[in-house]
């Protein structure tokens, strides 16, 4: 297998299989010319952070927390780069209070965190560990205490490890599990936290923590993937029903890594537009069509034998209030013979600007992806429930002059106003994120943060990019330069 670049969302080594190699080809026209009409966002456009609980909460046994499969797994040698781990991250399990006044300072109306299905529920299920709750209990009263909407995701990779020895997202039994668990949370905070996401980027889960064996629960096994992408959806639509039945005026959502596939040209063209097209299959469609449409694209059908039973489908199409969409980069695509997939990473294109995963920095793709899901799944509701890039890899401090920050912001916010033009109904933008984190198995030498943090320490300082996320926080007007 050929990599280039380092980027966790590396295709190469996707053992597909040949039931993957679809012929319907990727949508989506190659949007170039992203100037918008207007720079003026709308008023009551949703602008926030996002961030993920392992990523940031430290505190992993505080409180009755249990362990979850990233406890366990950034603890073997070499699955986090710099050999650390989460166990502090930004410490925001105790010093939350910080991160909100930080959001505030900013300017920002809402915020969007992860829940720890851990820290509810120890084992994953069972009885719910009050403590664990209260937190976010707190966490949801210190955001509206300051005008601040929370946006809470309830699965953002860190599966309960009492679930995973029982199988994890490839028992059925998982999906029940994550429905008692959204019930347990809503019961608790559905009065006062109202806005939802239930599972954040599901294929980086089910692809990273299954095939690859770069995610936990560091599984690679093929044969899980039909199981664990099924279940995830059926654990999602079930959910959806739970926290509906618990609270009245909820808006539910999901996020999803949408990534435009796009085949490596040359004289091998038609044969890497099917590998791209397979691609596409299971990273974007294997998602949406089952969400929206009620059924998979038919490159799953192999891996889903045995494995949809009866009525599921119709559990999973819920209605939802706003789909919501993670971007970075499009995925550059090429036939590899030699693969058991036929399915490699290609180059993004000669002399493209590229970020520190090695991919393509190119804000077009993010309309594109916006666009297609107006276009193809009925023009729902979005919201950017990430978007935002690194600093240049490395153990040294963060750059706080972020001037390629700013630049990357603003050229994809762009992209978001060329698609609000084209029809695509785009509330908000949560920009990925809000402090210096623990980037999975990157370990801190990926920094996403508008705010360093001095690890040893713990004091945050703001960098350029703050500044400049709150004055277009705060106006709504995204600057020209
Ligand atoms: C993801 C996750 C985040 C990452 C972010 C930066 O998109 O992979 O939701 O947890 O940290 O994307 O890579």
């Amino acid at each position: 297998m050929e990599r280039s670049g380092v980027s966790r969302r590396a295709l190469g080594a996707l053992a597909l299989g040949g039931a993957a190699m679809g012929l319907s080809g990727c949508e989506g026209a190659h949007q170039t010319d992203l100037t918008p009409k207007s720079r003026q966002f709308p008023k009551d456009f949703v602008w926030g952070v996002a961030t993920a609980a392992f990523q940031t909460e430290g505190a992993q046994a505080v409180d009755g927390r249990g362990p979850s499969v990233w406890d366990v797994f950034e603890k073997v040698p070499g699955h986090v780069k710099d050999g650390s781990d989460a166990t502090v991250a930004t410490d925001s399990y105790r010093r939350f209070q910080d991160d909100v006044d930080l959001i505030a300072g900013a300017g920002l109306g809402a915020y969007r965190f992860s829940i720890s299905w851990s820290r509810v529920l120890p084992t994953g299920q069972g009885a719910v560990n009050p403590a664990g709750l209260d937190h976010y209990s707190k966490l949801v009263d210190a955001l509206l205490a300051k005008g601040i909407t929370p946006y809470a995701t309830l699965f953002h990779w860190d599966l309960p490890q009492g679930l995973q020895g029982m199988g994890g997202w490839a028992n059925r039994d998982t999906a029940l599990r994550f429905a008692d668990y959204a019930r347990a949370v809503v019961e608790k905070l559905g009065d006062r936290l109202k806005n939802w996401i239930i599972l954040n980027e599901a294929a980086v889960h089910a692809v990273f923590g299954h095939v690859l064996g770069e995610h936990a629960p560091g599984l690679k096994d093929i044969n899980l993937l039909g199981k664990v992408v099924h279940h995830m959806n059926l654990g999602q639509g079930l959910a959806m029903q739970a926290l509906r039945a618990g609270a009245s005026g909820l808006n539910v959502g999901t996020t999803m890594a949408l990534q435009p596939c796009r085949p490596a040209g040359g004289p091998l063209a038609i044969w890497n537009r099917l590998a791209s097209d397979g691609l596409d299959a299971l990273w974007n469609k294997a998602w949406l069509d089952p969400l929206f449409r009620g059924t998979y694209p038919k490159e799953m059908d192999d891996f889903l034998k045995g494995v949809v039973r009866d009525g599921d489908l119709k559990t999973v199409k819920q209605p939802i209030d706003f789909l919501g969409v993670n971007y970075y980069a499009p995925a550059y695509v090429r036939l590899d013979l030699n693969s058991p997939s036929k399915i490699a990473q290609a180059n993004p294109p000669e002399g493209a600007e590229l970020d520190a995963f090695g991919r393509h920095i190119d804000p077009s793709g993010l309309f594109e992806v916006l666009d297609r899901v107006r276009r193809e799944y009925g023009a729902p509701r979005m919201l950017v429930t990430e978007n935002g890039c690194s600093d240049p890899f490395g153990t040294g401090p963060a750059i706080l002059k972020d001037d390629f920050r700013i630049v990357y912001l603003r050229r994809h916010l762009q992209a978001v106003l060329a698609a609000r033009e084209a029809g695509c109904d785009v509330r908000g933008y949560f920009e990925w994120t809000l402090i210096d984190n623990f980037e999975w198995d990157l370990g801190y030498t990926s920094k996403f943060g508008l705010v360093a943090m001095d690890r040893a320490t713990g004091v945050r300082t703001p960098k350029a990019s703050y500044a400049w996320f709150k004055a277009l926080a705060e106006t709504g007007l995204l600057p020209a330069t």
